[in-house]
């Protein structure tokens, strides 16, 4: 298993399946390069989400992959995820961290720099900061400005990856903010060839990071 890289990190929406499984979604984006694989689920029942987070697993450990499970911890406990992401208003980083243990992986997003200093303080390996930029996947209120981007990258001190609205047009705009990668859903999943367009945003990823 490669260790947590940020550099291309994928989360998952059921809204694009198309008729694909959500393994095989997820497949053709780690064909185009993702890094990382974060199963978030919403309004799902407990059962789906079980079942969707052992079909990804298998496919993310084909890959060498490291699997997140967005929120549910018991989820994640159940099919030994690689680890877990958790929002500001899901569990709190450092009871995730108790409960998940010392070794595996535990993301948190943020929006403001104290949230980035909290979440290094409590146990977090890494931070997502958003909303980048504005998006139709989630409700997001407004998008940061580049400099409050930064200023939460180097509040937290640990990997950071933006996301919201990252594709092809705004990832470059990410340049220089000393970001280590970006999270990204809609510029892969709603694409109709997956493949090419991972191949296409880890290009982007890679010119960005640093
Ligand atoms: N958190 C902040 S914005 C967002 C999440 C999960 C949605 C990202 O989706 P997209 O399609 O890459 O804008
Ligand atoms: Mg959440």
């Amino acid at each position: 298993m490669n260790p947590c890289d940020l550099t291309l990190y994928l989360c998952t929406d059921r809204h694009w399946l198309n008729g694909m499984t959500i393994g095989e979604s997820v497949e053709r984006a780690l064909e185009g390069g993702v890094t990382l694989v974060q199963l978030r689920e919403k309004d799902v029942s407990t059962s789906d989400f079980l079942k969707a987070a052992l079909e990804v697993q298998a496919v993310c450990r084909r890959y060498g992959v490291p699997l997140i499970i967005n929120d549910r911890i018991d989820i994640a406990l159940a099919v030994d995820a690689d680890g877990v992401h958790v929002g500001q208003s899901d569990m709190p980083c450092a009871i995730a961290r108790r409960l998940i243990g010392p070794d595996k992986i535990l993301g948190v997003s943020t929006s403001t720099p104290e949230h980035a200093r909290r979440a290094r303080e409590d146990g977090a390996d890494y931070i997502g900061i958003g909303a980048a930029f504005m998006t139709d996947t989630k409700a997001v209120g407004r998008a940061l400005t580049l400099e409050e981007i930064k200023a939460i990258k180097e509040a937290g001190g640990i990997p950071a990856c933006a996301i919201g609205g990252i594709n092809e047009v705004t990832g470059p705009q990410l340049e220089g903010l000393g970001l280590d990668g970006i999270s990204v859903i809609s510029a892969i999943l709603a694409k109709p060839d997956i493949t090419a367009a991972a191949r296409t945003m880890r290009e982007v990823a890679e010119r960005i990071q640093g």
